[in-house]
Formats: structure tokens, C-alpha cells, sequence
């Protein structure tokens, strides 16, 4: 059953993949039937919550074949599109793959998203049902999803996967299924909608194939060096592309390791689990990342069975990349990555100068990167330039958005990222900034990046954002929002940011025309630093 509004590869890529051995006649329901058999009695997933149920790779797949059964038999049917709306619980494991499973899509949507984006999404994607938590973080999830049926003609099923389903059907209610066979699914087909991270507009879905993704985790997998006794912790909401297949969720079941999923992003939810469930590897976000280095000073926890920490999702700056291995003991791997596709990791055995310095080279031999100037000619090599890229697991086009993607990707299908990047000699990726995140002060260019990365080597500073703020005489202002590190004395003053900033031989149009002193800076929903909000909190 095919889902409208996806682009397709074209078929000599098709073929090429296939080949290569990148794509195989898999889907990811499938695969976790072959999971079952190969590991069968293995402890698969790990519930983080207390007295949180642990389930076997047997148990999960008997679970999923269930549950898929009983939304077939509520009417879920192939290719109808499902807003998954779940916090890190096995509930949202067992709801993904069941809706596979019966042929349908889920909608990834993240526990922090709230009415403007369940709306967004439900109405783009004509979603048929919502799956929501009675509560989680405080929030009811049922009052939310109660406006949402509201005015989403297309929705006829709330589904509670966790507590008291009040008005709506709880995931135990579900009729009895029917015990006919269930659809096979087409490795080919869209076997999930991811959300955009972008920073701009409405996010927008990105169609996932079976075989591109199922890809995506198998590769990933091996350039950490996964294997059967590794136990993955996902911190980051399971919902987001990083700890779900990078290799994340994905990536440990396929090796047969386990998969301890954490109720909360904090260093102490974190630093308990990573003792008692004797933690191998876990993802986190920079400004996590900076937290845990920061908790480990003190904290007691055993956290010797920890060998390596990815971090990815935003810039992260040299001086925290140099502080991980010394505060947590294990070893680092920076990811840059996006829900589109593109993965780029450092390698294990990189030198610490390209781990602690480069955001990582592409994950597949055949992924097309090239680095290009406005007009969209690559730029000389080892300059900055706009990445543009084209492969294996790399959409084609965002789902139902002709229009955006005309100029989102070039005529022969590379995605344009606006990410700004350069590339070494050794192909790894250092991130300069965003093609967008460029600020027009009277006529002069100011990269936020370049003046945040100053600016974080400063003494006092822990955190910084940078960005243009309206202004009626040089068009806008240069903005800098800061937090202080615990080591500073007293705050410093925008004059005093000037004449250093000049110390290091920046142009005076960097100089910032604001400084502002912050408590934290606010987070995106999966905990990058929201700049955005920022702006609009001024
Ligand atoms: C990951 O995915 P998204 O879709 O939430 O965000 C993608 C965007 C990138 O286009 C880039 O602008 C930024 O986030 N980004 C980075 C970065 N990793 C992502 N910027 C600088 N340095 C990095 N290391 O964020 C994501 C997906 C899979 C794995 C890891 C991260």
C-alpha cells in the first residue's frame, strides 16, 4: 500500500543500494520477528521507571503481534498514519512496532511537543488515531488530546498506552484481534514519519523507508562497535531519530544487546541507571552532555561499565568534547546528524584531535557530500559552504510539501541542509554554523557561530547564544544570551566581552550589541539550546 506525497529514489540508485548491500528485503517489524528468534530469552528492553517492567526479545515480539492484532481489529488499516505521542516507557516500543506491524504509519511526535504541533502534525499527515500516556511530567496528555479530536475531522481513534484511559481506549482494551494474518509490509514503503529538527517554520515529516532505516542502524551499530553484551541507554527522547536508530533503539536489537530506556534526561535518572543496568553506551545533547560533566564532579555512582558517550544534535565546543573523557571515564563520539538521513560519526579509533575538533565524517562510503557556495558550486576545498548531500538513507522530499521541496533539494535530489560546514582531507565534517543564522548588521555579515565560539572560550561563560535582534537603524543588532560558569566571579560586562573579543583579534562588527545574563537558557523538545524562543523572549 503506498502513502502519497513521497519521492521515491530513482531506480538506478534503487539499484545501486541494493547491490551494495546497503538495502536488504527487510522490514522493521519483520526483523524483529528474526530479533525474537536469534535472542529469544535475552532481556530486550528495560523499562527505566521504577519497578519498570523488563521485557525479552520473546516477550516483546509476542506483545507487538497482540497489540497489532487489536488495532487491526479496532480498524487501523495499511498506510494510515498514527501520531505517536509517548515518553520513554515500553509502551512506546511495543505501539511502534505494532503499528508496523498492521501496516500502518507511525507519526513520531516528541513527549515535550503540545497543542500547536499535535495539531500540525495529525492534520498534515490525515492521522487516523493519536496514542498518547495518561499523564507524563505532569502534563495530562488526555485533557490535550481531547482538543485535538476537537478539530481533527480525520481522527477516530485516542488510544492510552499507559494508566487510566478515561473518555478513550487503553492499549489493554484493544477488541480481541482477529486471528487472521496481518499485512506484510514492503521494505520499500514508508515505514515511519520522523519530525523535522529545523529551526524554521513548521516542522515537517520525514518519510523513512523500512530498508533505508533499517540501514541507517545496522551501519551505525557497527561504527560503534555494538555487540550482544553492549547495554544502551537512551536518554534523549526515544522519539528522536538519534536514540532511536543512531544506532540508538534500533541499532542495539539489532546486535541483540539490551535497551534501557530512561524516564528522564537528568544526570541523576541517568547516572542511577547507567549503575544498576551497567550502562555500555548512551547519546546525549551538548547541553546534557555539559551537565553530566558537570554532576560527575560529585556524584558517586559506579559509572565504570560507561565506554562510550555520543553527542550530537548541535554544535559541541572543544573545551566541553576535551572534559568528557576525564569527568566520565569513557570514551566520546560526536555525531552530526539530522532526521533527513546524513550521519556523520568520529570513529572510534580517530585521533582525540578529530574527536574533540570535527563533528564526524559520513556513516556510508556512499553518501554524497559536496560543500557549495551561494550560487551552489563546491567551494574550494577546506572552505565553508552550505552541505548538500544525497544517499542510501536520505529522504528525497519531506512528506506532502511539493512546494518546500522544490527548493529544498536540487533537481538531481540532493537534500540542501543549511548546514554550514567545511571538510578536511580525512572527509570529516567541522559545522560552521547555519546558512540562516547570519546576522545583518548594516550591511556587515556576523556568523552567530563564529562569534559563539569565541565566546565559549571566554572564562566566565558556560553557555551562549547568539542571534540578530531588530533594529530600525543597521537592521539588526548582534545579540549575545549567556549563562555563567561556576567558576565565575561576578558577570562580565559588554565592555568588558568588547575589548576581549578584540584581544582575540576580532573584527569589531562581531562586537555584540547586547549581553544578557541567564540563569539556563530554554531548551528545544529534544534539549538543543532554543534560540528561537530566546529571541522571542527579549
Ligand atoms: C539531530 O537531528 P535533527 O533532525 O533534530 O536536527 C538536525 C540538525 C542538523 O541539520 C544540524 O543543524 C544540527 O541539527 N546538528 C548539529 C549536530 N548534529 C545535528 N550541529 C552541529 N553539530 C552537530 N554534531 O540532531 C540528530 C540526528 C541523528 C543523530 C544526531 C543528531
Amino acid at each position: 500500500m503506498k502513502l502519497d506525497g513521497t519521492n521515491p529514489w530513482p531506480d538506478d540508485l534503487v539499484r545501486k543500494y541494493r547491490e551494495a548491500g546497503y538495502w536488504r528485503d527487510e522490514t522493521l517489524d519483520g526483523l524483529l520477528h528474526d530479533w525474537a528468534a536469534r535472542s529469544g530469552s535475552e532481556i530486550a528492553v528495560v523499562d527505566g521507571r521504577p519497578d519498570g517492567p523488563r521485557l525479552s526479545y520473546a516477550e516483546l515480539d509476542q506483545r507487538v503481534d497482540r497489540v497489532a492484532r487489536g488495532l487491526r481489529a479496532l480498524g487501523i488499516a495499511p498506510a494510515d498514519r498514527v501520531v505517536v505521542h509517548l515518553p520513554n516507557t515500553v509502551e512506546f516500543v511495543v505501539v511502534f512496532f505494532a503499528l508496523m506491524r498492521c501496516g500502518a504509519v507511525p507519526v513520531l511526535a516528541l513527549p515535550a511537543h503540545r497543542h500547536v504541533e499535535i495539531e500540525h502534525f495529525v492534520g498534515l499527515a490525515d492521522a487516523v488515531g493519536y496514542v498518547i500516556p495518561e499523564r507524563h511530567d505532569g502534563f495530562d496528555y488526555r485533557e490535550l488530546a481531547t482538543g485535538i479530536a476537537e478539530g481533527a475531522p480525520s481522527l477516530r481513534h485516542v488510544i492510552v498506552a499507559s494508566g487510566d484511559p478515561g473518555p478513550f481506549v487503553g492499549l489493554d482494551d484493544l477488541p480481541s484481534g482477529t486471528p487472521e494474518p496481518l499485512p506484510e509490509s514492503d521494505p520499500a514503503e514508508v515505514a515511519v514519519l520522523l519530525i523535522s529538527g529545523g529551526t524554521t517554520g513548521k516542522p515537517k515529516l520525514i518519510p523513512r523507508t523500512h530498508r533505508d532505516y533499517a540501514y541507517n542502524a545496522r551501519a551505525s551499530a557497527e561504527i560503534c562497535g555494538l555487540t550482544a553484551r553492549d547495554v544502551y541507554l537512551a536518554c534523549l527522547p526515544i522519539a528522536h531519530n538519534f536514540p532511536l536508530a543512531c544506532p540508538g533503539m534500533l541499532g542495539a536489537f539489532g546486535v541483540g544487546a539490551r535497551v534501557v530506556l530512561a524516564p528522564a534526561p537528568s544526570p541523576d535518572v541517568g547516572f542511577a541507571l547507567v549503575e544498576r543496568e551497567r550502562v555500555t553506551v548512551t547519546a546525549l545533547v551538548p547541553p546534557m552532555a555539559r551537565m553530566w560533566v558537570e554532576v560527575a564532579e560529585w556524584d558517586t555512582h559506579d559509572r565504570s561499565s560507561l565506554r562510550l558517550l555520543q553527542v550530537g544534535g548541535a554544535k559541541l565546543d572543544a573545551a566541553l568534547a576535551r572534559r568528557i573523557t576525564p569527568a566520565l571515564g569513557c570514551g566520546v563520539q560526536q555525531v552530526f546528524g539530522m532526521a533527513e538521513g546524513l550521519l556523520n560519526y568520529t570513529r572510534l579509533d580517530d585521533s582525540s584531535e578529530l574527536i574533540e575538533s570535527t563533528q564526524g565524517r559520513p556513516l556510508c562510503p556512499d553518501d554524497e557530500v559536496l560543500v557549495v557556495d551561494r550560487s551552489g558550486s563546491p567551494v574550494e576545498p577546506g572552505s565553508s559552504g552550505e552541505l548538500w548531500t544525497r544517499g542510501p538513507y536520505t529522504l528525497r522530499g519531506y512528506y506532502r510539501a511539493s512546494s518546500y521541496n522544490a527548493h529544498a533539494f536540487t533537481a538531481d535530489g540532493f537534500y540542501c541542509s543549511g548546514d554550514l560546514v567545511r571538510q578536511l582531507p580525512s572527509g570529516h565534517l567541522v559545522v560552521t554554523g547555519r546558512v540562516k543564522d547570519v546576522i545583518n548588521r548594516g550591511g556587515e555579515n556576523v556568523s552567530a557561530a563564529t562569534l559563539e565560539e569565541h565566546l565559549l572560550e571566554h572564562p566566565s561563560l558556560a553557555q551562549v547564544a547568539v542571534f540578530g535582534v531588530p533594529d530600525e537603524a543597521v537592521g539588526e543588532l548582534v545579540c549575545a544570551v549567556v549563562t555563567l560558569s561556576p567558576e565565575a566571579a561576578r558577570a562580565p560586562k559588554l565592555r568588558e566581552i568588547r575589548a576581549w573579543l578584540a584581544g582575540r583579534g576580532l573584527a569589531r562588527f562581531f562586537n555584540p550589541d547586547r549581553l544578557v545574563v541567564r540563569e539556563s537558557l530554554p531548551l528545544t523538545a529534544v534539549g538543543k539550546i532554543d534560540k528561537r524562543q530566546l529571541a522571542g523572549s527579549l
